[in-house]
């Protein structure tokens, strides 16, 4: 059973910036299709097994905490941790031999910050979200990025851990470029999560690509591609070859198709079939999707079989395998 609902799209009235004759043109609002069941929130899930960070997650929302603090601290389990190389301190280097990381934040009144390709910072989803909170700009890159990380008080730390260093001496020796699916390449974390009060927030932070060329930025720090929230429908995010993904603006079109009534796993097929459908020849890349509505549903979809995702609710705290569109 779907009831259907309308939201005021009120921020191109704010602007003031549409005429009158083509305000009343436009008058028939967004249309919100939302199922009517009650929520199952609190709830947090995240792309592939990174339960300790769906747990930090449940335990910031079990203490009453928003959304937004669940995301930042759950998201920020992994980039902590060391033995994690697609995610934060830790993570695999650029052809160079540099770390460059990508993070970004979205609340649920459609703030967002982000950080890309930013090097010598431990924790970039702390950086996007100050990003977001303390400047007028949405995304920051590079130097720029770092530089204020430093005016923020974080600290200078060498990311390059040995065994990443090690495992880009070996790879200098081919230079070869091939990611192996669902091996080398993809451990982005993307989390979502709806608080007691049924408010929305999302983030995603990731290394990027391995032996990337330096300078190359994916889908994970780009709002709409690697991560989109809308509070009134719900929130994807994404994993995998974040330039697939930012050829169809992923998420927000994950989101929109909520809007129109498809659910969470309908709108990650969905998602995912538009992907393979522009890239009729070439299917040896993963994707995955994750997506959750207003009422606390999920979804997940992928190209290949192997993505896995997260998801904590006063239910249990559950590893899910992803229905994929190839069947391996
Ligand atoms: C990127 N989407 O930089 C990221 C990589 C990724 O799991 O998801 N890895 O393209």
């Amino acid at each position: 059973m779907k009831r259907r609902k309308f939201i005021r799209n009120s921020s191109t009235i704010a602007a003031g910036i549409i005429s009158a004759p083509i305000l009343a043109s436009c008058k028939e609002e967004t249309a919100v299709n939302l199922p009517s069941k009650a929520p199952t929130v609190p709830i947090a899930i995240c792309t592939w097994d990174f339960g300790n960070a769906t747990a930090k997650a449940w335990e910031v929302l079990q203490e009453g905490g928003s959304s937004l603090d669940a995301v930042h601290q759950g998201v920020m389990v992994e980039e902590n941790d060391l033995n994690n190389n697609t995610v934060g301190n830790g993570g695999r280097p650029d052809r160079d031999g540099r770390v460059t990381l990508d993070a970004c934040i979205m609340d649920k009144d459609g703030n967002c910050g982000a950080v890309l390709a930013m090097q010598n910072i431990a924790n970039p989803i702390s950086v996007a979200r100050k990003v977001m909170e303390e400047t007028p700009h949405v995304m920051l890159a590079g130097k720029g990025a770092e530089q204020f990380a430093y005016e923020q008080g974080f600290e200078k730390t060498n990311l390059l851990t040995e065994k990443a260093r090690q495992d880009w001496l070996e790879w200098k020796k081919t230079s070869e470029y091939k990611p192996i699916i669902n091996i080398e390449n993809h451990d982005t974390i993307g989390m979502l999560a709806i608080d007691a009060k049924g408010d929305i927030a999302g983030a995603c932070t990731t290394s990027g690509m391995a032996y990337k060329m330096a300078g190359r930025v994916g889908d994970s720090p780009i709002i709409g591609a690697g991560l989109f929230i809308d509070n009134e429908v719900g929130g994807a995010t994404a994993t995998g070859v974040g330039e697939e993904v930012v050829r169809t603006v992923g998420s927000f079109l994950i989101v929109e198709l909520m809007r129109q009534g498809k659910t969470p796993q309908e709108a990650c097929e969905e998602g995912v079939k538009r992907i393979i459908a522009k890239n009729k020849d070439k299917q040896d890349f993963q994707i995955g999707f994750i997506a959750i509505n207003k009422q606390g549903e999920t979804g997940a979809y992928c190209i290949h079989p192997g993505f896995t995702y997260r998801t904590y609710t006063k239910d249990g705290h559950v590893n899910n395998p992803s229905q994929s569109y190839l069947n391996g």
